[in-house]
């Protein structure tokens, strides 16, 4: 690759931000890349160039690119093995990816070739990004996290993998009929996926069920016992290269897929069951086969358990396997070699896997596979709502493991032991960190398991971190003081900054040079332009561009039009009630009023726009996307408001979706109720696209502020301390409705149908719940909320103080890059190097 292709000191060699003339060496790479496009389309595709589709061109594209990827794969993969590096393995049930092609071309500086070299030939790049499914395999936050810390890691050079199931359907699609969410399967591998690599070889066996039996000689306390599972499962390997910034490191993310030993019963199927004969091959099919699609909320079916284990157990044979043959066949030196990061407590029965593996398997005494365990996995935190802390009944689990059961039981009883000695006293402490509770049917905590089982277990935010070490993890925290740390989550800007605002990345290449592309900290030199009149032009040029093109997208898809010189009031994320979109939607029902009361005042136009799914079955979340919906064909169709006002659901939220919101966002929702958001990472993208924050001191909003500051961001509401004291003192919802008007008419207008004249009683339940139990203070944030909205409305009209806090979002967001997210993890939990970017 020619030096060109990257930003050197000449910012117009970005490929992310150049528009320029094609110098002598880049007409070469064109010709090349396009020759590479034909004979891909020719040979691997089967399309000649005259009837190619744009999906065939696609991927010729992308299988063009993979080659690019692959030749920096080998040398990544050889030299760790050859440097015998530390491995970092990190567990997920979810990676959402979203779109590869844009992110991999950017990250090999080939984005402008590519353009080119597809012009020349005819086809244009930008409809090609948009055929690309976007992979969904994940829910939101935790699983989009995980897709950013590859992304990070390869960049930073840290020897990862990423494992995961490779699920056939992804989250579901989400269709808005008549204001009611409808779920449809997603189908992302339908035509092919072209970043993947199957590795048929690459298969183990996972089991389920059956019966233990002791194998030992009796002479030891070290029992041994063997498993033979009824039942088996096998996993096989598909390998996704993921290349780091400026090429310079690929790691590889390692999805699992499901299928039986046997793929058809054939004498069943000569005896005439057609059916029958394919039992086995559906159950184990089944394993990889959907998504969950429910967010924080444990699905509490057995198929759930069976997923978890089998990417836990597929993983754990592939890491051990990889050690075993690279340390002479000693198992014991696993912890100096490896880390293996539990991305919440999803892979926690990977801690008696591990023990399994070491203890049954390969003979290591108890103590010492202990020891190995500990020092091997760390453990991420990602909620406290008790709903969502997984717990498995026991009997499910002694059933579906039996030597796990048994190795958790022996784990429990150990640790129960200890703290007894250690805590005579405390006879509470006992219960409250069994591994067994005892509340709901016995169930096995996996919370717990995953804690004692880990040497550093961290949350995501300063103050979730303060939270579990106060709350659910109180107790253990007092065992074991120094186990707890904090790892605040940060984002990937080379997509959420460089893809998606290819704009705003000019501008601050233009202002403060190339580095910023290698170096989210120096993007603090952006502060020094913030009253500078043309480079706040500038941003604000950028801005309406976008919105200009987010318009586009809400006119075609919902045939509404909006004014992109509004104030985009953006509400993005999962739809949950801890989340408050109901709040947004009181406050938004609140404007209305007073707009029509008032038509002639002054009224900054506002574009209210919302985005996220609901779990299928939180019927709740759903109805206030019908409500959402509702309120918007009222008020957009209100003639009296002169367009000041519109309301927009974008249906279907995914990565690719808030690629395009984000950019054109002035104000960011971040509404949580105080202690309930664990940390966020959409209210970092939003700040770094340079929208201000309207939100609660809660999770990474909190850090936000610190880092913006506070005349750049608009704080309200209860905080943690005062939340848990209005629960305490109870929440008086009547006064708080008899004392102000305004709420009061908002909630007779929802509840009595002025949105859903054809059901009146409709949203009756919703506000009736909310005024009876405000469970999640929705009532008594309002005013706050309400105050702080007409501040941002009319901060609005006053165009250098917006631009100027715009900047400073921007400029002083650095740290929340998830390059500084993956140092810290590598320095203070891995123990392992991290190189800088490039
Ligand atoms: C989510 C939290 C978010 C957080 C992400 C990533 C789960 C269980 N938790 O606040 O709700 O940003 O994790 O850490 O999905």
């Amino acid at each position: 690759m020619s030096s060109t292709d990257f930003a050197t000191s000449d910012p117009r060699a970005s490929s992310a931000v150049a528009s320029r003339i094609a110098l002598p060496s880049e007409e070469a790479d064109i010709a090349t890349m396009r020759r590479a496009l034909v004979a891909k389309l020719t040979y691997a595709v089967g399309k000649d160039p005259i009837v190619a589709s744009n999906h065939d061109w696609f991927m010729a594209a992308a299988l063009t690119v993979r080659d690019r990827i692959v030749e920096r794969w080998f040398p990544s993969t050889r030299a760790i093995y050859l440097e015998k590096r530390k491995r970092v393995y990190y567990l997920s049930m979810e990676f959402l990816i979203g779109r590869l092609l844009t992110d991999s071309l950017n990250n090999l500086g080939l984005t402008d070739t590519m353009r080119a070299a597809l012009a020349e030939l005819g086809v244009d790049f930008d409809r090609l990004r948009e055929i690309e499914p976007d992979a969904a395999l994940g829910n939101g936050g935790l699983g989009r996290l995980a897709a950013c810390f590859m992304e990070s890691m390869a960049s930073l050079s840290v020897a990862a993998y990423g494992y995961g199931i490779r699920y056939d359907h992804g989250l579901f699609r989400q269709h808005i009929k008549d204001g009611w969410q409808q779920e449809y399967p997603e189908n992302w591998l339908a035509s092919g996926n072209p970043w993947e690599f199957e590795r048929p070889e690459v298969l183990y066996h996972i089991g389920f069920g059956g019966t233990v039996a002791r194998v030992d000689d009796g002479s030891t306390d070290d029992a041994r016992y063997a498993w033979t599972p009824a039942e088996t499962v096998e996993a096989q390997a598909f390998d996704t290269p993921v290349v780091g910034w400026r090429g310079a490191n690929v790691n590889t993310l390692r999805l699992w897929s499901a299928r039986a030993p046997d793929p058809i019963h054939l004498a069943t199927f000569n005896r005439g069951d057609h059916l029958g004969a394919l039992a086995s091959q559906s159950k184990a099919v089944a394993i990889s086969q959907v998504l969950y699609p429910s967010d924080e909320s444990p699905a509490g079916e057995e198929l759930r358990l069976r997923q978890e284990y089998f990417f836990s157990s597929a993983a754990l044979q592939d890491i051990v396997r990889r050690h075993k043959r690279q340390h002479d066949g000693d198992v014991t030196s696993l912890a100096e070699h490896v880390a293996i990061q539990l991305n919440d407590t999803h892979p926690a029965i990977s801690v008696a896997e591990l023990m399994r593996i070491l203890v049954d398997l390969n003979e290591v005494p108890w103590e010492k596979a202990w020891e190995i365990t500990q020092a091997t996995f760390s453990y991420t935190n990602h909620t406290l709502l008790p709903e969502a802390l997984e717990t498995w009944p026991v009997p499910l689990m002694e059933r579906l493991l039996p030597r796990h059961m048994q190795i958790i039981y022996m784990i429990n009883a150990i640790h129960l032991d200890a703290v007894a000695k250690a805590h005579p006293e405390d006879m509470g402490l006992l219960e409250s960190t069994s591994l067994i509770g005892e509340h709901h049917g016995r169930r096995v905590r996996m919370g717990s398991l995953s804690f004692i089982g880990a040497h550093k277990v961290n949350g995501v935010s300063a103050l979730h971190t303060e939270l579990m070490k106060s709350t659910v993890f109180a107790q253990f925290h007092k065992l074991y003081p120094d186990r707890i740390v904090n790892k605040t989550n940060g984002i990937t800007f080379r997509r959420w900054l460089m893809e998606a605002n290819p704009g705003l990345t000019k501008l601050l290449v233009d202002t403060v040079g190339p580095k910023v592309l290698d170096d989210a900290g120096a993007m603090s030199d952006f502060a020094a332009f913030a009253d500078d009149a043309l480079v706040q032009d500038r941003f604000a040029a950028v801005r309406r561009e976008r919105k200009v093109a987010l318009g586009r997208v809400i006119s075609d898809r919902l045939g509404i039009r909006v004014d992109p010189d509004a104030l985009f009031d953006v509400q993005i994320k999962r739809m949950h009630e801890y989340k408050r979109q109901l709040l947004n939607v009181l406050q938004t029902v609140a404007l209305y009023d007073a707009m029509r009361a008032e038509p002639r005042r002054n009224w900054t136009p506002r574009v209210k726009i919302f985005a996220g799914k609901a779990a299928a079955s939180y019927e709740r979340a759903k109805l206030i996307i019908k409500l959402i919906n509702d309120v918007a064909v009222v008020v957009n169709n209100d003639p009296t408001l002169r367009g000041l006002l519109k309301v927009v659901f974008l249906p279907n939220y995914n990565v690719s979706l808030a690629e395009s919101i984000i950019p054109a966002s002035d104000l960011s929702e971040q509404i949580s109720t105080a202690g309930l958001e664990a940390s966020g990472t959409g209210n970092m993208k939003l700040a770094l696209n340079g929208a201000l924050t309207i939100g609660t001191l809660d999770g990474a909003n909190v850090e936000i502020k610190e880092h913006v500051g506070d005349d750049n961001i608009f704080i309200f509401g209860l905080t943690v301390a005062e939340v848990e004291q209005r629960r305490r003192e109870g929440l008086g919802t009547q006064e708080i409705i008899a004392g102000s008007p305004t709420l009061r008419q908002v909630l007779e207008q929802i509840s009595s149908g002025v949105f859903s004249p054809s059901q009146p009683d409709l949203y009756r339940g919703l506000v009736d719940g909310v005024v009876g139990h405000d469970h999640f203070l929705v009532l008594n944030d309002f005013e706050s909320y309400v105050a702080k909205q007409r501040e941002a409305g009319n901060k609005w009209f006053d165009h250098k103080a917006w631009w100027r806090s715009a900047i400073l979002n921007t400029a002083n967001i650095g740290w929340f890059s998830s390059d500084r997210t993956i140092r810290e993890y590598a320095e203070e939990i891995w123990n392992v190097p991290v190189s800088k970017p490039a």
